[in-house]
């Protein structure tokens, strides 16, 4: 078409000078100069169900596809273990006396739960589009996420021609969009074929321009290999020019000048219809032109994003691909702008993964699924002993709280199978979870000693209701919400725990430390015992919850008479003989020293507990256990337990040593899409595993070490490191209702902006420097901290 030309080149400088010019305006993107061959290298896209990974190969794309409910395994009503009851009082006074030996193995044949048909989360199919490229070699490849767009996108040229190919997953529209386009017409041709990988599937033609797979979620190694979801995911092209057809089980394009393809996909979870969904969601996205669809989709998703903005300095270091400025840091360069980048991108994920409207929370892998995490012998499911908490640290305080939904929800729905699990196992009101739970409303412990029996597993992540309403001071959520589930949570540790004869103090038991062991006096193994550290600081916040709760909304008296007086029977936070927090209520040495599990120290962080003001022998007790298992050459490092010390450290108000482990999660637990891994080696991973946790952890501990809000206190800078002497965050969220701007030169404070929400008292504190203001809502206060 030799007359369109000029024009057709005029466009295309002024669309590249644009597209340079937001290259250099925002920061916010993941990119690379070649393709993803492993899962790790690939880019997620997602919309709260849908989750895609993007490979981005110039002649065959692999859209990796997930949704969050694609789940195998079962309900059941078979997981509690029913000899429970009649035999608790005998194996708690066995550990009474100290006869650990003895009452371990019958933890085992009569505390565990039941594995049944408990399933595991798994990968749904494969979208593979092969292309046919006119002849010529390939170059300017780019392939980037920009997660500021929530938009991943592959550029290249053959033997001249541009080729572009742009892939998200609307929430608005809840199917991906794929767009692909090229500056020449007539040469965008592929066949696309769906691929159930493990799965049994089945590829059909719905029409001349619609495929679908249908599936059934089913495995043997976490399940009975007959139960799961059936899942149906079709896929619509919709080409400018051209020729669309199915032949057999593929779709075929040929000289088209632009295609749109549609994805849908649902599972059977919750008794839908997924063929008839599928069908519904692509007829009303394809009354929408592309152009529309991309809008929607990108005004949804920069509501939520565009709410912090971070700056922390060395912006320039945004022009070098990721993977470059990975290995750059892991030669010792200094790069702050990637903290500040991995920073953004765990809200990314959080806003990818968890919506409002999800089904589900996010499991292990998020909404993404690498078919490793599930078959290993964790499962990828719900682990409430670090895993799941992590996941949802940066909802609040990172100003996503609409995203913490999904996760407040299901813990909503075990309330029901948790009363049951109380009745039966303890004979005890209330509502109880140990370690894990999945789609299917798992309660009951875990199936293994060390790690199965852990009560405390629901008040733990029951905890995101209080924390909820402590940012947003939302006083309806907490009485029509969070008190019920943390009341009938306290009404259960109420009636099950038990008065230590020697001590006369209450205790949970027999209960793990995850996942810890440890030696007594007389050189006895065990891992259960009554009374670990870490339930006392779980059933100590809740009972604070209950108390608060019922004081601010003015009800239950009796009830908060109670919980005070059982909450003043608990155990004291106690200091070992190494000077060490210690880890369970008799000062065991434990049996794993290098273990990555250090559960007692939730007292610092996310509970407030030990803090460095308030309880200072405490505080330093904490460092000297976390200094303990850092200290060994061969230290537990994975995701989660590096992610921990960045909070850890960020409480104790060591900048330095928190950015220490910030580059350490960087350089050790993340891998060139940024993602974080569960390391080979360790855990008995054979692979580095993807887990999702470091990166919503790491993105809470950023955030930490910026803005603090527990001890009725908003702590500006609490934990600066040298590494970023000037920078600026906007918008974090601090407890009481507030949102709070800080800018900062030289190491120093120079302003900070505190807007009130809800109109209650704050005192701020800079250093050792404090201020106490009294702001009504919508008023806004700045503060140089002098
Ligand atoms: C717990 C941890 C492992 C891993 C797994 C999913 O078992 O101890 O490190 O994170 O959960």
């Amino acid at each position: 078409m030799p007359t369109s030309r000029p024009s057709f080149y005029c466009v295309c400088i002024i669309l590249f000078l644009s597209l340079g010019a937001a290259v250099q305006a925002t920061p916010w993107r993941l990119w690379y100069e070649q393709p993803a061959v492993r899962w790790l290298e690939a880019l997620p896209v997602g919309n709260g169900r849908l989750g895609a990974m993007v490979f981005g190969e110039v002649t065959q794309e692999r859209l990796a596809l997930n949704e969050s409910t694609v789940w195998s395994g079962a309900p059941s009503s078979r997981h509690d273990n029913p000899t429970a009851r009649e035999n608790l009082a005998r194996i708690r006074q066995l550990f009474f006396e100290g006869r650990y030996t003895e009452a371990q193995p019958l933890c085992g044949k009569h505390l565990l739960g039941r594995r049944d048909s408990y399933g595991t989360h798994l990968p749904m199919a494969d979208l593979q589009l092969a292309f046919e490229h006119p002849p010529g070699t390939v170059d300017d490849y780019r392939r980037e996420l920009d997660i500021a767009q929530g938009v991943a996108r592959v550029t290249y040229s053959v033997g001249g021609v541009h080729f572009t190919r742009e892939v998200f997953a609307s929430n608005p529209d809840n199917v991906f969009v794929m767009r692909l386009t090229c500056d020449e017409p007539s040469l965008v041709s592929f066949s696309a074929t769906l691929d159930g990988g493990d799965l049994p599937a089945k590829v059909r033609a719905i029409d001349t321009r619609t495929l679908a797979i249908r599936g059934d979620a089913r495995e043997k190694k976490h399940s009975d290999g007959d139960t799961g979801v059936t899942f149906e995911s079709w896929v619509r092209v919709i080409a400018e020019e051209g020729r669309v057809q199915t032949v057999a089980d593929r779709l075929k394009v040929d000289g088209a000048n632009a295609v749109t393809i549609l994805i849908a996909a649902h599972t059977t979870f919750r008794d839908h219809d997924p063929a008839a969904l599928c069908a519904a969601q692509l007829d009303a996205a394809l009354r929408k032109p592309f152009s529309e669809l991309r809008q929607r989709h990108c005004a949804d998703h920069r509501a939520l994003f565009d709410r912090v903005a971070i700056d922390l300095g060395g912006a320039e270091a945004a022009r070098h691909p990721t993977d470059q400025r990975l290995a750059a840091l892991h030669a010792g360069a200094s790069d702050p702008q990637l903290a500040a980048l991995f920073f953004q991108y765990g809200r990314y994920l959080l806003i990818a993964g968890s919506r409002e409207d999800s089904p589900l929370p996010t499991n292990l892998q998020g909404i993404w699924n690498d078919n490793l995490a599930c078959n290993m012998p964790w499962t990828c499911d719900f682990h409430l002993d670090i895993n799941m908490e992590q996941n949802y640290w940066p909802a609040e305080m990172c100003n996503l709280s609409e995203c913490h939904e999904p996760l407040l929800r299901l813990v909503e729905s075990l309330r029901e199978p948790g009363r049951r699990t109380a009745r039966v196992m303890y004979g005890a009101k209330g509502w109880v979870c140990h370690v894990f739970t999945n789609a299917w409303g798992y309660t009951a412990p875990g199936w293994g000693l060390g790690w199965g029996i852990h009560p405390t597993g629901g008040i733990w992540i029951a905890s995101d209701f209080w924390e909820r309403y402590r940012f947003t001071g939302d006083k309806d959520f907490l009485a029509e919400r969070a008190y019920p589930v943390l009341r009938e949570a306290a009404e259960f540790f109420l009636e099950y725990m038990v008065e230590h004869p020697k001590y006369g103090w209450l205790v949970t038991g027999p209960a793990v430390s995850p996942e810890n062991a440890f030696f007594t006096a007389d050189g006895q193994r065990c891992s259960e015992s009554m009374g670990p550290t870490c339930d006392r600081v779980l059933v100590y916040d809740l009972f604070t919850a209950c108390i608060e709760a019922t004081e601010i909304l003015g009800i239950d008296g009796e009830f908060r008479a109670t919980v005070r007086a059982a909450r003043e029977r608990l155990a004291p936070l106690q200091i070992g003989k190494h000077g060490q927090l210690q880890e369970w209520l008799e000062d065991f040495d434990e049996a794993v020293p290098n273990h990555r599990h250090t559960t007692h120290l939730i007292a610092l962080h996310p509970s407030e507990q030990i803090t460095l003001r308030g309880t200072p022998e405490l505080a330093r007790a904490a460092r000297v256990a976390i200094e303990r298992r850092t200290g060994q050459a061969n230290w537990e490092d994975v995701e989660w337990s590096r992610a921990n010390l960045i909070n850890f450290y960020a409480r104790l108000e060591e900048g330095d040593e928190a950015h220490t482990h910030l580059l350490g999660l960087l350089r050790e637990d993340s891998d060139t899409n940024l993602l974080t891994f569960s390391r080979a080696g360790i855990a008995g991973a054979q692979h580095n595993i993807f887990s999702i946790d470091g990166n919503y952890a790491g993105t809470a501990g950023i955030a930490e070490m910026l803005l603090q809000s527990h001890s009725n206190e908003i702590s500006l800078l609490p934990a600066l490191p040298a590494g970023w002497p000037s920078g600026a965050v906007r918008g974090l969220r601090a407890r009481g209702g507030f949102e709070v701007d800080i800018e900062w030169d030289n190491g120093k404070l120079t302003m900070a902006t505190i807007r009130s929400l809800r109109g209650q008292p704050c005192r701020i504190r800079y250093g050792e420097a404090t201020l106490n203001a009294s702001l009504s809502a919508n008023k806004t206060l700045q503060w140089d901290g002098r």
